[in-house]
């Protein structure tokens, strides 16, 4: 298979879940409260759970099978679905299923192990379940291998088997998290079992991982695929079982296979008394539909190498910080007696303790209370990125520095589980570990296409060299826009499903308002289905035909519909504006002497209001300064003139003033933001940004109850009830609670940071971006990215295209294809501006997909002067950018047949 490593996830984050990040001081508290056990913490305790067991994100149609349980107790669909990619996947024909891999031991011991006898294994941790049956478990773990530490030694399990009391030979994939076994070991086994008619039971929890290590170590193995190695790994065993909440990714159940009609009859016998009935063994039909989707999954080649890349990373960053440990399936295991040897008893607790005291992380130690001193640091499945991981590594390193200071445990209440220990201890001084991160975790994913430079190359010429005619099924990254696009949180989900339909009053309808009221300040509230709903309403009811509309640059949506309703917009935007190579931090600012001459020509009744944009999109997504809010609203006041903002970026403007403006660098963005909206008389907001949410929006007025009365005449007649804005109640109540989530310093931090990282890796390599990078999108300026193509040949529409083929990334055009012609002649306009845009969806993408985004683009730069420029083949009257096709001019042009 292919062996190159994975330069980032094969997929994009659809739902997020977030995590809070408690003080050094709530920590100590929970920490104390927890008895010095890090199991009673609860998961709004801890900010990141490095536990891999039920913890995994699914795919979306992993997830969207927990909707459809048949939920019959006899005979469920769902276990149809299971059979099948049982079938498919593993190969065996029969299925068991159980609650849970407890389930599964459950009943392979009632029906295999008799009174008496013992089980071979090549895991220790099988112990904790056997020896409270009284079964006696016989190691048999070689240690003499390097790569594959799981192997039985044979002649020994031979030896064994000579004295006639073993009753089954039990291997697991990984044994014990750490081992791997070879696929020459594993049908040795086999055939030693056979030889003295004894099962071979394997439990393939983490049978992917041992896959992929057989694929990377064994000999003769590396040219197939993860899905052929996992079949032949079942098939080598007499029964096989499988822990739903592990390589699965559902968060429980089990499956018992055979091929066996005979053993297959005793499991589901004994199957009534422990677990169920055999058409679904204690799993709800809604598990089994997941289950059985994510078994059909497991195997996907690019998923599975890119799992397994990060966690070798993770492991081999540990060990380089000098981290005494075991590399594990899922993560590395601490060898906590060697880090903490001051500390004689109970190292791993005490290390658990350390760990989420200085960082907020928890690491468990699980199952028997034993001499052994593993901790184990799990990675759960696909929900944390390299960056999280990178931080989780140093926090563990910020620890192993100060490991001497490290305050042992002292037994409180003893217990033969770890569970139930409890300690007494005291706070060392640590010095605590700050993340800087992502504050979400990954619930599930959406896999993203791979596709190759034919491909593409096929693909953009069938959308006539216009990205916006390229289907998304092509695309690997979606740059096109940051509208609608956001990853929803689990609450936002949950607060749209608990919404109540209705067209009249709602719940939802006031605590829409109400959060509005709250952080915007401004009193009457109109919900609209998106942005240019909220700019027509806005215009149509504030403009006179033939009054100005002086704005910082302007949006195309809301231009238009000031044209429309007679206004005449003008562009009072600084002059550093138009210049993408300026570093002025404040380049979304009006120029008041710009806006006093217009006031002074034309007297301020002339003026229909200030059309005031924050993080000007068309300049490249620059900030407006508090002052200049200030100063522009001062003078309006004065004059009469109303200031309405397009709200629609104004967190992440916020955030700008925060980081830029000494005055506001320790004032959080809800208050930054509450004071920006003071300086206007109300707002339109698409929220498909800011609110992220998939789609709605608003019209707001500070505290004119006849603006609204006149709004909501319109609305009624153009959008929905005055209740909904023709939203949904499920929409009004997301982003309600979208609301609150954006307002987090942690997440608008982040976010915004994101596009600089893309921005700075760009301009390092010399690519000619607007400087300095914007709240919500990278420009790149195709003008001097392609200076050898004259604006009559569309560079900017060529770039955007090149950058498709080299890459897989969609972005915009915004130059002159998208400016026009002019009227009067008949001309291409030229404007000042020639970009592409790069626009980033909010909790989507990761920072390993920017890297794999600026280094193609780096790729292309360095190739630059071999590109083209294109011409129409067709070009539509207006709007020309949407609909538009070209050709590129390297293709002659085939004369129409006469
Ligand atoms: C963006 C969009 C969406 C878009 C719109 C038109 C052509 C291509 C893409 C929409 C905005 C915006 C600002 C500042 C109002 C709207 C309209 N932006 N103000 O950037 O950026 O909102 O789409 O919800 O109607 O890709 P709406």
């Amino acid at each position: 298979m292919s062996a190159a490593t994975p330069i980032h996830e094969p997929h994009k984050i659809k739902t997020v879940r977030l995590v809070s990040f408690p003080t050094v001081e709530e920590r100590k508290r929970h920490l104390a409260e927890a008895y010095f056990n890090v199991f009673n913490l609860l998961p709004s305790q801890v900010n990141f759970d490095m536990t891999s067991q039920g913890t995994s994100a699914m795919t979306q149609e992993q997830l969207s099978g927990q909707l459809i349980g048949d939920e019959a107790y006899a005979g469920a669909r769902n276990f149809e679905s299971l059979e099948r990619a049982v079938n498919r996947v593993l190969g065996h024909t029969y299925v068991c299923p159980t609650h849970n891999l407890l389930g599964c031991v459950k009943l392979v011991v009632a029906t295999m192990v008799p009174a008496g006898y013992e089980v071979a294994s090549n895991a220790r941790g099988l112990a904790d379940v056997l020896t409270p049956r009284k079964i006696g478990l016989k190691h048999v773990r070689t240690d003499t291998e390097q790569v594959f530490t799981g192997n039985v030694d044979v002649e020994r399990l031979r030896a064994l088997l000579a004295l006639g009391t073993v009753a089954i030979v039990d291997m697991q994939a990984f044994a014990d998290g750490i081992h791997p076994f070879s696929l020459g070991n594993l049908q040795a086994v086999r055939a030693t079992a056979d030889q003295r008619g004894v099962r071979l039971v394997l439990d393939g929890s983490r049978v992917i991982e041992n896959a992929w290590y057989i694929q990377r170590h064994e000999p003769g193995q590396a040219d197939r695929s993860i899905a052929d190695i996992v079949k032949q790994i079942v098939k080598t065993a007499h029964v096989f079982q499988l822990d739903g909440a592990q390589d699965p990714k559902c968060n429980t159940g089990g499956i018992l296979t055979t091929d066996n009609p005979a053993d297959h009859e005793k499991f589901i016998n004994e199957v009534v008394v422990y677990e169920g009935l055999h058409t679904y063994g204690g799993m709800s039909g809604r598990t089994m539909e997941v289950l059985a989707r994510g078994i059909e999954e497991m195997c996907d080649e690019a998923e599975v190498q890119w799992v397994m890349m990060v966690t070798e990373q993770f492991t081999q960053m540990l060990r380089a910080a000098g981290i005494p440990l075991e590399r594990g399936c899922n993560g590395a295991y601490i060898e906590a007696d060697k880090f903490l040897q001051h500390v004689p008893h109970h190292a791993a607790h005490a290390l658990a303790c350390a760990i989420y005291q200085t960082s907020g992380i928890r690491a468990l130690v699980t199952g028997r209370a034993r001499a052994d001193s593993y901790l184990p640091i799990e990675i759960p499945r696909l929900a944390m990125t390299t960056w999280q991981l990178g931080q989780v590594v140093e926090a563990i390193a910020n620890v192993y520095r100060q490991r001497d200071r490290v305050a042992p445990l002292e037994l409180q209440t003893a217990g033969e589980w770890n569970d139930q220990l409890r300690f007494r201890s005291i706070f060392a001084s640590l010095t605590p570990y700050d993340f800087d991160c992502y504050p979400f975790i990954v619930h599930t994913i959406e896999r993203i296409p791979v596709t190759t430079r034919e491909q593409r190359q096929r693909a953009i010429r069938e959308a006539g060299y216009n990205t916006f005619l390229l289907r998304s099924a092509d695309v690997t990254i979606d740059l096109l826009t940051d509208s609608g696009t956001s990853a929803m949180s689990t609450d936002q989900w949950a607060a749209y499903d608990a919404a109540r339909a209705t067209t009249a009053n709602s719940e939802a309808y006031q605590r829409f308002v109400q959060v509005i009221q709250e952080v915007y300040g401004y009193e009457h509230v109109i919900p609209t289905h998106q942005g240019r709903a909220a700019e027509h309403i806005l215009s149509q009811t504030r403009i006179r035909p033939g009054q100005l509309v002086p704005g910082n640059m302007y949006f195309t949506t809301t231009k238009v519909h000031q044209e429309l309703a007679g206004g005449v917009f003008v562009d009072i935007i600084v002059d550093q504006a138009h210049n993408p190579a300026d570093t002025f931090p404040w380049k979304g600012n009006i120029d008041m002497a710009k806006l006093k001459a217009v006031v002074d020509k034309h007297g301020a009744k002339n003026i229909a209001y200030i059309s005031f944009e924050h993080s000007v999109n068309m300049a490249g997504g620059q900030p407006v300064s508090m002052d200049n809010m200030k100063e522009v609203y001062a003078y309006c006041s004065g004059h009469g003139i109303p200031v309405f903002y397009d709200a629609t970026r104004a967190v992440e403007n916020a955030y700008f003033i925060q980081k830029r403006d000494p005055r506001y660098h320790s004032v959080q963005i809800r208050d930054i933001l509450r004071e920006m909206m003071l300086y206007g008389d109300g707002c339109t907001v698409s929220g498909k940004k800011d609110f992220l949410v998939n789609m709605g929006g608003l019209l707001a007025f500070k505290d004119n109850a006849e603006w609204k009365r006149e709004a909501e005449e319109m609305l009624r007649v153009y959008e929905g009830g005055i209740t909904d804005g023709g939203l949904a109640q499920a929409d009004l109540a997301a982003v309600a609670r979208g609301i609150e989530e954006m307002l987090d310093d942690r997440y608008i931090r982040t976010r915004v940071e994101q596009a600089a990282f893309l921005g700075n890796r760009l301009m390092e390599a010399g690519v000619p971006i607007v400087m300095p990078p914007g709240s919500h999108a990278i420009f790149i300026d195709a003008k001097r990215f392609l200076p050898h193509i004259d604006q009559d040949e569309y560079p900017a529409q060529r770039l955007a295209s090149e950058i498709y083929i080299e890459t897989g990334v969609r972005v915009m055009e915004r130059g002159n294809v998208s400016k026009g012609r002019d009227p009067e002649t008949g001309q291409n306009y030229r404007p000042s501006l020639e970009l592409v845009r790069l626009t980033i969806p909010r909790r989507v993408y990761t920072n390993d997909h920017m890297r794999a985004v600026a280094d193609g683009i780096i790729r292309l730069y360095k190739r630059r002067e071999t590109i083209r420029g294109l011409r129409f083949v067709y070009e539509p009257p207006y709007l020309r950018f949407f609909q538009g096709r070209f050709a590129p001019l390297e293709e002659e042009a085939v004369p129409e047949p006469a």
